[in-house]
């Protein structure tokens, strides 16, 4: 409850930010995208992490607010990098509450709206949404899925192989890349299970012409091992931490 209060507060002092990570192509390193990352930085108790409050958004509702600001500062950001001539994508994660709202159509017209006042072109912006998301409201998600993509957005199934749900849905959902969650890729080194597995989703993943980007990648030897099995793209400290809109500016101007 106390955080809750604190929460509906930070809404209106407006007390977040967003870290962005650099998505790379991993045969060449270059940054091909951004996910964007919120933090809320808390005046008395620091930087609190989504993982903490996100939830607590999503109980009370505050998400829609809240999501509708991260939508409104990414896009702007973009769109000042895309004016600087780095024509990077963006990824933002969507949860089932904003997704599905109280109208099914909200959060469509509020991605057309943004899009059109920052003036970017819709494949520049990516979706990111989990795969309990789609076994929890099947008819609706498919819905809000469709009306995404058919404004010509990409969905990103995140946190893959940590769910429970039958794969039949990546056929029937509009979805274009799988990211294989950070667990994985964290042992698949020690243990020969897991590189299996990776390999497994990248196989089936190919065979439905998706493409697939490993998560939480740290070192040089899990970053060649992806690559060989086929992985397209990348994330992780290896390649660069969650980074203030700044420092991602300048890391984009140190590639070029
Ligand atoms: O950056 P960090 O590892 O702390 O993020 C933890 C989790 O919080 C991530 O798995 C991510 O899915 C979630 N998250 C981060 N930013 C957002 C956001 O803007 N909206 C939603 N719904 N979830 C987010
Ligand atoms: O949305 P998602 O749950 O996938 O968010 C990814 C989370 O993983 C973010 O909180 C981000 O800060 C974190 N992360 C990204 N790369 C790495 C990494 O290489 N190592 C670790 N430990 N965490 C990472
Ligand atoms: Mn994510
Ligand atoms: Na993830």
């Amino acid at each position: 409850v106390q955080l809750e209060q604190r929460l509906r507060q930070a809404v209106i002092r407006q007390e977040f930010c967003l870290h962005y990570q650099p998505i790379v192509n991993l045969d060449d390193q270059k940054i091909t995208g951004v996910e964007a990352l919120i933090r809320w930085q808390e005046p008395k108790l620091g930087i609190i992490s989504p993982d903490k409050f996100i939830p607590i958004a999503e109980e009370t509702g505050l998400i829609e607010p809240i999501g509708e600001w991260v939508l409104q500062q990414a896009l702007t950001d973009l769109a000042h990098w895309h004016s600087l001539g780095f024509k990077i994508s963006m990824a933002i994660n969507v949860s089932g509450r904003q997704l599905l709202g109280h109208d099914k159509t909200s959060f469509t017209c509020l991605l057309k709206a943004l899009l059109q006042k920052n003036n970017i072109e819709p494949q520049y912006l990516h979706i990111e949404i989990t795969e309990s998301m789609l076994m929890d409201d099947t008819e609706h998600c498919m819905t809000a899925l469709e009306s995404i993509r058919s404004l010509g957005l990409d969905i990103y199934i995140d946190d893959f192989g940590t769910g429970y749900s039958s794969l039949s849905y990546l056929k029937r959902f509009p979805i274009a890349v799988i990211k294989i969650d950070k667990s994985f890729v964290d042992n698949m080194l020690e243990r020969e299970s897991d590189a299996k597995l990776i390999k497994a989703i990248v196989m089936m993943g190919q065979s439905l012409e998706l493409k697939l980007v490993a998560e939480g990648i740290e070192t040089h030897a899990q970053w060649k091992m992806l690559q060989a099995l086929g992985c397209d793209y990348g994330q992780g400290y290896l390649f660069s931490q969650p980074l203030p809109a700044q420092d991602l500016e300048s890391f984009l101007h140190q590639q070029t």
